[in-house]
């Protein structure tokens, strides 16, 4: 199946996203030539798995949960594996949308509530936006976890570091332990795994000690960062096989506990992505 994916630009910088329809993930970002998102060469792209690599928004569920509402959803949810609608576009800013009609019968039978995505990303100067809208359509409140799984590329990450994580105790997802991160310059030299709650501080991700991007948030309260390391080969859709030094997850969400939307209410979440060169 031909993959539904389109581009924004803009045009005074020529910065530009491609974005998939299928889970509403943006699978390429460039300023000034330069791609700031890891994309799997082995990526299923035709819509029958969800993308490894750019930023696939995660929505209700992060990870598997193992009682209530979610747990008949696979990891992750079902935002990043269905197809979206394109709801409005110019040259620089789409949105898109989500909403019960779209889901499959299995997702729909395992989180039956009435609901609402809107998804607006954008494009402008140094910076990519994506802005996600959750809206309770229900007559019932839901509880959501909700994050931005988002893929960056680097050159080698034996040179990357991330800052604003020092101080933050967080959870090794490797070891199943709780650890204070102790590092003002975090850096991955093993499978790393790990949640850090209410990070408070903008994260800015280093290569070779000068800053690559900046990631500021909006509703997003945590970090999760994530490298496979050589396990990345255990991965079929994950390439090449040493991929795992070439690109770093530093992703913003909202999953260190059940986040509750009240009936007819709305949260946004946002993630600002400031590239330097
Ligand atoms: O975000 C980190 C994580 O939850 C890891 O535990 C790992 O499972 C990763 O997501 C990728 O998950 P996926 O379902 O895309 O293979």
């Amino acid at each position: 199946m031909e993959m539904k994916a389109f581009d924004i630009f803009d045009e005074t910088t020529g910065s530009k996203a491609r974005v998939s329809l299928f889970g509403a993930t943006v699978i390429s970002w460039q300023t000034a030539k330069t791609e700031h998102l890891f994309l799997s060469e082995k990526a299923i792209l035709d819509g029958t798995k969800a993308i490894r690599g750019g930023i696939p928004p995660v929505f209700p569920v992060f990870g598997k949960a193992s009682e209530g509402p979610c747990k008949d959803l696979p990891q992750h949810g079902f935002a990043r594996d269905h197809l979206w609608q394109l709801s409005s576009k110019n040259a620089n800013t789409a949105t898109l949308r989500l909403a019960p009609d779209d889901l499959s019968k299995s997702a729909r039978d395992s989180w039956s509530y009435e609901f609402e995505l809107l998804y607006t990303i954008t494009v402008g100067g140094a910076n990519l936006t994506t802005r996600l809208e959750i809206v309770n359509k229900d007559k019932k409140d839901f509880e959501f976890q909700t994050l931005l799984h988002t893929y960056f590329r680097v050159n080698d990450i034996a040179n990357v570091h991330v800052d604003g994580l020092h101080g933050v105790s967080y959870a090794d997802k490797i070891t199943s332990t709780k650890l204070m991160e102790k590092a003002e310059h975090v850096k991955c030299t093993a499978e790393t795994d790990r949640v850090y709650p209410q990070v408070s501080q903008p994260v800015h991700i280093y290569e070779n000690d000068k800053v690559k991007v900046i990631l500021a948030r909006d509703g997003l309260d945590d970090i999760v960062l994530w490298n496979p390391w050589t396990g990345c080969k255990n991965m079929a859709d994950f390439g090449p096989e040493d991929g795992y030094r070439n690109m770093i997850c530093v992703e913003a969400g909202s999953v260190n506990k059940w986040y509750k939307l009240q009936a007819g209410h709305q949260y946004v979440a946002q993630q600002t992505l400031t590239a330097r060169l």
